[in-house]
């Protein structure tokens, strides 16, 4: 293909990509279920840090495995994920959070950018429920999602099925396809350019 066509070509499937009206999409979801499920494991692909975490599975879990937000080592880690999210696109983080079904109390903090849930004394008895947390960044960037469990007696909430979803009201909710296609403009855009000058 010649590089004026290409470039056409990248430009309607990178403007294709960028200028969809989104509903709500969902950008990242996990229900832990591809994790290994182990005593002070990592789930795959987030980052634990400042303790442990368990993955555990059965009743414990909505579906299949979940995570013990406090692990195994009498020390509650951080359970934490980046995103790279698009300044004026409001984000919504949704999740299932349960008491740890065996007894005792748990503190646990949620935070999705500069927006923050705290769980106050959150009961072992107290059921499955879908919680959700707001936030929409003033600019492009790497933002975090993290659960903290307080304490440390390897005994901790449950979580299961996070999500994270973009709301309508910016220009494109989804953040890969759209940089990826910048990208690939930006790229095409340079071969163009060097092609025409020699
Ligand atoms: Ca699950
Ligand atoms: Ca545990
Ligand atoms: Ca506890």
């Amino acid at each position: 293909m010649k590089p004026r066509y290409l470039l056409k070509y990248l430009a309607a499937a990178g403007l294709m990509a960028c200028s969809v009206a989104s509903q709500a999409t969902v950008v990242f979801s996990d229900n832990f279920d591809a994790s290994v499920a182990g005593l002070n494991v990592v789930p795959t692909g987030w980052t634990v840090s400042d303790g442990t975490v368990d993955v555990v599975s059965g009743a414990f879990c909505v579906a299949g495995q979940c995570v013990d937000l406090d692990g195994s080592t009498g020390n509650a880690g951080i359970l934490s994920r980046d995103f790279g999210l698009l300044g004026g696109v409001a984000y919504l983080l949704s999740f299932d959070l349960s008491g740890n079904k065996r007894g005792g109390i748990d503190d646990v903090l949620v935070t999705f950018g500069l927006s923050t849930l705290f769980f106050d004394d959150l009961p072992a008895s107290s059921p499955y429920t879908g919680y959700t947390l707001g936030f929409t960044p003033g600019s492009n960037g790497v933002y975090s999602i993290s659960f903290s469990n307080a304490g440390g007696d390897n005994v901790g909430a449950l979580l299961d099925n996070v999500v994270i979803t973009s709301l309508d009201g910016g220009p494109n909710g989804v953040p890969e396809p759209h940089s990826a296609a910048l990208a690939a403009l930006a790229l095409a855009s340079l071969a163009f350019a060097r092609r025409s000058r020699s």
